[in-house]
């Protein structure tokens, strides 16, 4: 494949309700693009790097930089910047795996695009479909919480995922499960906010029968999950902990967890997210994909992901309208709780130029093969 051009460009989007976890609150979403042009095709990447360091040490910044210095120069000397050797262009940078994500998937869709095949074949994807949960983040009060989670299953959720910290778990869960029944499928998400001393309180959360509890412990604890998961009746999920294929298939031999959540912005891309879902297959363990309050962009790269055959519970792929007023894409609507799998080539899905221009912030144009 040729490439011509690399535009990294900068988007603001206001979320329509902030979403607060036990490491902040997001108001609105800086979200950095990266769109590929050759002469053939164009392809488009999101990263899904926050503006602050605070789920992991990415940030969006950061990610911009570290592109423009480190991970274009190495891609610049491919004679061929196909998708697939992008990660092992790359291998020699340590880390930054959302900011190598996003590039990856500029360069897949522009391939796919060429190829006319869709992310999904490519992927592997067996459902035309995949069913949608919602996470809810952390609120003022009880009885707004359950306002929140009413309105998600009036509009057709599968499951709901409530974000939990310390002063913030087993009333908010309780409260739901006995709301809602027994029916509901439920999960939290700490998102790393407890330590293995709170182990006899989490497993107070046991008797409410959920799915699981996401990444409780710190994300390099994976012999405290392995303790944990043998204190809890709930399975634990690892989301933060598996940074990669080779993280995933060891939190499984040392029985940290039950469940992977897959991001691929947190390992990389989705051909290595792809390999995470290999590998949990392989052990019989289920997965599912988590999201990063992400644009119908990403939003069609997961929902593809999550067409592949063990994603065997709901993800965090919810509807557009969950996150934003005018998405920059077609949105994606719920149906029946699900969400269909794009059916075009390459994402399926395109910028609306108008939407993009309306949220840009800034843009910046590099000439394939020159560094400025
Ligand atoms: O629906 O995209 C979504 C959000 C799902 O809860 C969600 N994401 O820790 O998984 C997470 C959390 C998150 C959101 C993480 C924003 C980082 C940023």
């Amino acid at each position: 494949m040729k490439v011509e051009e690399v535009e990294l460009r900068r988007i603001r989007l206001p979320l329509v309700t902030p979403f607060t976890t036990s490491f902040g609150t997001e108001a609105d979403r800086d979200i950095l693009l990266v769109k590929v042009t050759g002469p053939d095709a164009e392809g488009w990447g999101e990263c899904v790097a926050l503006a602050e360091p605070v789920y992991s040490s990415e940030y969006v910044d950061g990610a911009a930089d570290v592109i423009r210095r480190h991970l274009l120069p190495r891609l610049f000397a491919l004679s061929d910047p196909a998708a697939r050797f992008v990660g092992p262009a790359l291998a020699d940078v340590k880390g930054h795996p959302m900011a190598k994500a996003a590039l990856e998937m500029a360069l897949l869709d522009a391939e796919l695009r060429i190829a006319g095949m869709t992310f999904g074949a490519y992927l592997g994807a067996v459902r035309g479909r995949v069913p949608a949960g919602v996470s809810v983040g952390i609120m003022a009060s009880v009885p707004q919480l359950l306002d929140a989670v009413d309105a998600y299953l009036e509009q057709g959720y599968l499951r709901v995922k409530l974000k939990i910290q310390p002063g913030w778990d087993v009333e908010p869960v309780q409260a739901v499960r006995e709301r809602f029944g027994d029916g509901l499928a439920l999960q939290v998400d700490a998102n790393t906010a407890y330590t293995l001393a709170d182990a006899r309180h989490l497993a107070r959360l046991d008797p409410f029968d959920m799915l699981l509890i996401e990444q409780p412990l710190a994300e390099d604890d994976l012999a405290g999950h392995a303790t944990l998961a043998k204190q809890l009746r709930t399975p634990i999920c690892l989301d933060e902990s598996i940074t990669s294929a080779r993280a995933a298939a060891e939190a499984l031999a040392r029985g940290a967890c039950a469940v992977v959540n897959i991001k691929a912005g947190r390992v990389g891309g989705y051909l290595e997210a792809r390999r995470v879902h290999d590998v949990c297959a392989a052990s019989g363990v289920p997965v599912w994909c988590g999201g990063m309050l992400e644009t119908g962009l990403g939003r069609a790269a997961n929902v593809a992901l999550a067409a592949l055959p063990n994603f065997s519970l709901p993800g965090d792929t919810s509807a557009s309208d969950r996150y934003w007023r005018h998405d920059i894409t077609v949105p994606f609507i719920l149906n029946e709780g699900h969400l269909a799998v794009p059916t075009g080539p390459g994402l399926g899905v395109a910028p609306d130029p108008d939407a993009l221009a309306e949220s840009t912030t800034s843009s910046e144009r590099l000439r394939w093969g020159t560094s400025g």
